[in-house]
């Protein structure tokens, strides 16, 4: 089973996540930022992951160290789950249309964490979320989990829709990267034998 469960604390969050790759899209998210768990439940939903999500985390000072330390422990969860990463399809991309906004998302489980984030907002704010607050949460999760990360908006003018779209690319990219590609069954994906 390609499961995984985490737990982190710090000063500043206490955060438990579980996740299974394998899943159907099940999901139970509290993180105290309604929007934050909207757009998780997308990542469960339209990934097929079953996810649960539950952190506490210091919304009195700003949204900041919830939105970073959730994509941190997510970010973790998926490469305990992964594993030796035997066997799976690696790359992934999405083009996700949302009304107006177009969002394409490329990544590779490559172990090498990057992110390139060509997303602009016309809001400073969705909900009650600072809409910079979701490059660190990218970032977060891409360098947690290992994955070169590469996200691009090429247009749209609603900053819910904009976010939206970038989650659920990164659902559906994430999903095609992390499943099992039935002609490669046990193999490692790349010539060095080892990811
Ligand atoms: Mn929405």
């Amino acid at each position: 089973m390609r499961t995984a469960s985490l737990e982190r604390a710090t000063m500043e969050t206490r955060i438990s996540v579980s996740v299974n790759l394998d899943g159907t899209g099940q999901y139970s998210v509290s993180t105290g930022i309604g929007f934050l768990d909207h757009m998780l439940e997308q990542l469960s939903r339209h990934g097929l992951f079953d996810l649960t999500v539950k952190a506490e985390g210091d919304l009195h000072i700003d949204f900041h160290h919830t939105t970073e330390d959730v994509g941190i422990t997510l970010g973790q969860a998926f490469a305990k789950a992964l594993g030796d990463r035997k066997g799976i399809r690696r790359y992934g991309d999405s083009t996700c249309p949302m009304d107006e906004t177009l969002v394409r998302v490329a990544l590779d489980i490559s172990n090498r964490p990057y992110l390139i984030w060509r997303v602009e907002f016309p809001k400073p704010k969705v909900g009650e979320m600072d809409t910079e607050l979701f490059k660190e949460w990218f970032q977060a999760f891409a360098q947690a989990a290992g994955i070169t990360l590469h996200v691009e908006c090429f247009y749209g003018d609603n900053s819910h829709h904009i976010v939206e779209a970038c989650f659920k690319a990164l659902a559906r990219a994430l999903r095609s990267a992390t499943e099992i590609d039935p002609r490669r069954s046990d193999a490692v994906p790349s010539t060095k034998g080892v990811l």
